[in-house]
């Protein structure tokens, strides 16, 4: 049982617009590495909103492409749940830059399924103040139209 594990916690992870053709690949490395998906919603960013997730980057020298690539399709957020979930969803991801990740950790997300430094096939909250921050904006509590979650992982 989750309850058993003292460090169960809960983190944002989306797959970006250059893997969601691999969603699959990408799901089953995630429940390979053991986390749980709790819920999950696919959805094209506007610049607004892809700017609003971003918005610690907004002086960044490569926010304009970032905000280019995050709007250029779809994308799927996944609320994942697992032992200590912020960093271990970060370390099944590996470092930022794809080619970066293909030499210093070659079975990660990021090294299977990414292109470059930008296009970098996933996303996972830095903290958990961050994913809870992450989570509300694609999950918001108050729910919005259309059926509500009332979905239970009570073993968590
Ligand atoms: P993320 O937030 O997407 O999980 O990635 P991260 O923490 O590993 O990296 P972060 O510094 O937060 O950067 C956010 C995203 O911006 C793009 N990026 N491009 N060309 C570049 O130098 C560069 N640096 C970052 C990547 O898509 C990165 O994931
Ligand atoms: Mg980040």
């Amino acid at each position: 049982l989750w309850s058993d594990i003292a460090t169960c916690s809960v983190t944002l992870a989306m797959i970006k617009p250059d893997a969601v053709m691999k969603m699959g690949s990408i799901i089953e490395a995630i429940f390979d590495t053991g986390f749980i998906i709790t819920k999950a919603k696919m959805v094209q960013l506007n610049r607004m909103e892809a700017m609003d997730f971003y918005s610690e980057h907004q002086s960044k020298s490569f926010f304009t492409d970032l905000i280019n690539f995050m709007t250029s399709g779809p994308i799927i957020a996944l609320e994942v749940i697992g032992d200590d979930a912020v960093s271990s969803w970060r370390k099944l991801l590996g470092p930022t830059n794809s080619c970066v990740a293909r030499s210093e950790s070659p079975g990660s997300i990021r090294a299977r399924f990414g292109t470059d430094g930008t296009r970098n096939a996933a996303h996972g909250s830095d903290s958990i103040a961050s994913a809870a921050r992450e989570l509300e904006f694609f999950f918001p509590s108050s729910g919005g139209r259309g059926p509500k979650n009332t979905a239970r992982f009570t073993d968590c």
